[in-house]
């Protein structure tokens, strides 16, 4: 499937209007609504909320949070396995996790797209259909963000995010595909897209309704998954509880949690979340935004920058790179700056082709070094000395640096 072409389309409709959901106009009223600080409107009941935004333990050890967020350490996943563990698998949450009764919850899929009446689904309905297991990466589009700024100089609005805005699971669900069979698909259908059931998200002072965001009806029917399990166990409370959908190789707010309706349009499907927000913005890109899916390609060392290492005693060196475009091919480390690059030791089994655990030994001198690593895929992607700016800071792909010191 073309997403490019997708995108191109839907960029077209947005601009002249052609939009169901969140049009240009609503945009620009919007935009200008601020301003008067327009009051948000509430929609429909809502689960309880938890007192904090997240609901698992978050040891520092583990995580660095950032306001509702909670980034993994990459420390943290030195000596784990191929997944990342429910422990410390990063969290990205708009509001607050919501509570939500797995016995009352039920899913709405309806639209225009649908050759009649909304379908509703249980979660037993659900598991009472064909399952699939699927291991797939979660990652934040912003994930890497804050090295715009400090390895490039530039300025980019949105949560400061390390590397560690990504986890890879295995999740157990429902294809969406057979979901959408279920409920009558009609041949006119183009658009799909599932909504949250936390809390409406407001920014700057309007309600922007439930976190969304529309998908081609191709990618639907290819991969999407339903998944009401992670790494075996029931899906926990802040990664979607009871059912969240993982679109894979796609930005990992593509992946809506808490799921509960899924609209099914016959029309182009628009959100804040592909107009106003995951665009790229900036004098380089068109000025209503570059529409973007996918990820990238990234590289990332099992330490914490500016940790200390004992010196001259051979250390190993771990770390994992993944690409959203096919296999890591090669990762390439310099443990000095650059100068000289070495090739790592691709380890483990890579089921799904996610991601690639690595390693390297090496033997630090005394002193403060810089480490890099540089991930080629299978197509031929690889991570660039810069990334190109955009203004909310998105697909950071470049080769990061990071320092460490041995004594
Ligand atoms: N309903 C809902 N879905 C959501 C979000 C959210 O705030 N609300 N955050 C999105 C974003 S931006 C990301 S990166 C992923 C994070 O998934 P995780 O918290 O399970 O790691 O969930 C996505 N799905
Ligand atoms: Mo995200």
């Amino acid at each position: 499937m073309n997403e490019g072409e997708y995108d191109e389309r839907r960029l077209r409709d947005f601009v002249a209007g052609r939009a169901r959901g969140f049009s240009r106009r609503e945009l620009l009223l919007l935009t200008a609504a601020v301003g008067v600080g327009a009051a948000a409107a509430t929609t429909g009941a809502r689960p309880a909320a938890a007192a904090s935004p997240i609901v698992k333990p978050l040891p520092p050890e583990l995580f660095k949070v950032h306001g509702t967020n909670a980034e993994t350490r990459w420390s943290a996943l030195k000596g784990q396995g191929y997944h990342v563990p429910i422990d410390r698998f990063f969290v990205r949450n708009h509001t607050s996790t919501p509570i939500i009764d797995p016995a009352t919850w039920n899913l709405e899929v309806f639209g225009s797209g649908l050759r009649g009446a909304a379908e509703h689904f249980t979660l037993r309905d659900l598991k009472r259909l064909p399952s699939e297991t699927r291991d797939v990466a979660v990652e934040c589009a912003g994930n890497g963000r804050s090295y715009f700024t400090s390895q490039q100089g530039q300025t980019v609005s949105g949560t400061t995010w390390g590397l560690g805005a990504v986890g890879v699971a295995r999740w157990r669900g429902v294809r969406l595909s057979t979901v959408l069979r279920h409920a009558g698909l009609s041949r006119d259908a183009v658009d799909v897209q599932p909504s949250g059931l936390d809390a409406d998200f407001v920014s700057g002072g309007v309600d922007l309704g439930p976190v969304r965001r529309p998908f081609p009806l191709r990618k639907a029917l290819d991969d999407v998954l339903l998944a009401y399990e992670m790494n075996g166990e029931p899906l926990p409370a802040d990664h979607g509880a009871p059912v969240r959908a993982l679109v894979p190789g796609w930005v990992g707010i593509a992946s809506i949690k808490w799921v509960g309706r899924i609209e099914v349009s016959a029309e182009p499907l628009f959100s804040p979340w592909n107009t106003q927000f995951y665009r790229l913005f900036g004098p380089e890109f068109p000025a209503a935004g570059l529409p973007f899916d996918r990820q990238v390609i990234k590289s990332a060392f099992e330490l914490d920058p500016g940790t200390t290492l004992p010196s001259g005693v051979r250390t190993r060196l771990t770390g994992r790179s993944w690409s959203a475009n096919g296999p890591i091919r090669k990762v390439d480390v310099s443990t000095d700056g650059g100068t000289t690059w070495r090739r790592a030791r691709p380890y483990g089994a890579t089921p799904g082709g996610v991601w690639q655990r690595w390693e390297l030994d090496w033997t630090p001198a005394a002193g403060s070094h810089v480490l890099l690593a540089r991930a080629t895929d299978v197509r031929g992607n690889t991570q660039p000395d810069v990334t190109r700016h955009n203004t909310l800071g998105y697909v950071f792909d470049a080769v990061v640096r990071v320092p460490v010191t041995a004594v």
